[in-house]
């Protein structure tokens, strides 16, 4: 994948998804990182091609310092919830619309998660939001980007009183 952590920092979110046809989805969770210069990972880790490297990932994830895993996969998308099953980190998951179903299979596939093993699932295709959550996750227990955070909550407030504003002038 051709970018790279924003910033020379180890990573501390893992961008995850199950093909590198999920990237056009999946980048907008890697911006959402940028804009709060939160260092993260980007890899294909296909629960299905590659079974025991996602093992891998998901056992090794917290011990290399990750904080939260960012999962999209489209179709059967075993991804986030096999993540979740290994790793003690928030998984948040992004179900991948594909060609047919529009993404209810994905949605369905990662939503629908066992009690014990959560997966935080955001709308089909809301990588966006993945990313702003797994800043929220990490503001948790950092001032400085909760501070951040709370920025970003009042441009988008301003942003929809604008809108108002102009429909009703
Ligand atoms: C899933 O199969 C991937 O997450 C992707 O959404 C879908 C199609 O993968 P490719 O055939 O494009 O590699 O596992």
């Amino acid at each position: 994948m051709s970018n790279a952590p924003s910033s020379a920092s180890a990573p501390v979110v893992g961008i995850v998804m199950g093909s590198d046809s999920d990237w056009p989805v999946m980048e907008a969770a890697a911006e959402a990182l940028d804009e709060f210069e939160v260092p993260y990972e980007v890899d294909v880790v296909s629960a299905h091609r590659m079974p025991h490297e996602m093992i891998d990932y998901g056992d090794r994830a917290a011990g290399r310092g990750l904080k939260a895993v960012i999962a999209g996969a489209g179709g059967a998308a075993h991804l986030p919830g096999m993540l979740a099953s290994v790793t003690p980190l928030p998984v948040i998951g992004v179900p991948v619309p594909l060609r047919h179903l529009d993404g209810m299979d994905s949605l369905l596939s990662i939503v629908q998660m066992p009690a014990g093993v959560p997966v935080a699932t955001v709308s089909v295709g809301g990588a966006r939001n993945a990313g702003l959550l797994a800043v929220r996750i990490l503001a948790a227990h950092d001032e400085a980007l909760r501070e951040r955070m709370e920025g970003f909550q009042a441009e988008l407030r301003e942003q929809a009183q604008d809108k108002g504003r102009r429909l009703r002038a």
